[in-house]
């Protein structure tokens, strides 16, 4: 059977992140992928000096509502950036549609570089708190994991840090956590794993190119989910994830586009996600 995903976040029309970037990239991955907008936005809010919206709050249950009348199954609730109201509502729809095989998978979205994106009050952190609780694997950045846990945000950790990082997520409620955009040495970058089921620790890195992109946290939450519902493991999805935003990076940086916010060529990074896909990885 083919696996069927929900996905809900926005849809920011310029600067690829979100809907633009999760719905491509997992069908291109085979997956059947059912998107809510929570938001159209012009463009997202990290980079753009302004933007405009619609805000779509008001259509996510009556959605939902809608589908009561048809069978299906949902392998995966993925959800990405939300405005503040719109966790309640979400926290709705997940136990309105999660079955005991579905995954509850939350890229948490509300922060980078120490500091919170510019729509959101620590109030949000607060019900973040609470979407985390009911998921099944979390994917926050340093930031977003210190937010969370509530401690303040530190850049310079040791590995063992990050561990209690990690264990602490955890204790929020989410089986397996991974924190990206690790770096222990200058040029390096990776992600730090937690797999509770195996009650294991485990660290991916590669080289790591100067600079920030956008988009690159939603790049790899969604080619994360992509690969796991292909029936990859954990900790690989978690390097196939990893290698993708890695190769994205080095295709914008190749064409030389000057402007971050728009985010990452992850186009040119589909074929390699789906060779990784095929049995012999797995
Ligand atoms: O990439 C995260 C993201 C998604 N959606 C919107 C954003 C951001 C980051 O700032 O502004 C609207």
């Amino acid at each position: 059977m083919q696996k069927r995903c929900l996905t809900i976040q926005d849809y920011s029309c310029l600067g690829r992140c979100s809907l633009t970037v999760a719905l491509p990239v997992l069908s291109a991955a085979g997956i059947e992928t059912c998107g809510i907008p929570t938001t159209v936005l012009s463009n997202h809010t990290a980079g753009f000096k302004s933007w405009t919206y619609a805000d779509l709050t008001e259509y996510i249950k009556p959605t939902v509502e809608h589908w009561k009348n048809y069978r299906h199954h949902f392998d995966a609730i993925y959800t990405g950036y939300l405005a503040t109201e719109q966790i309640p509502i979400v926290l709705d729809v997940i136990k309105e549609l999660k079955t005991s095989d579905t995954a509850i998978i939350v890229d948490p979205a509300f922060a980078d570089g120490g500091k919170l994106y510019p729509a959101f009050k620590d109030e949000h952190v607060v019900e973040m708190r609470k979407l985390v609780s009911q998921s099944d694997i979390i994917l926050p950045n340093l930031t977003e994991a210190y937010y969370l846990v509530g401690d303040e945000y530190n850049p310079n950790y040791a590995e063992k840090d990050i561990q209690k990082l990690l264990l602490k997520l955890a204790s929020l409620g989410p089986k397996c956590v991974i924190i990206s955009g690790i770096s222990f040495k200058e040029g390096t970058v990776g992600c730090y794993s937690y797999d509770g089921d195996e009650k294991k620790f485990d660290f991916y890195q590669t080289t790591a190119y100067p600079g920030t992109y956008h988009g690159t946290g939603d790049l790899f939450a969604s080619s994360f989910v992509a690969s796991l519902l292909n029936g990859t493991t954990f900790k690989k999805a978690i390097r196939v994830a990893h290698n993708v935003v890695h190769l994205a990076i080095a295709k914008t940086i190749e064409d030389g586009e000057p402007e971050i916010y728009y985010g990452v060529e992850f186009e040119k990074a589909l074929p390699y996600l789906i060779s990784c896909l095929d049995k012999e990885f797995n």
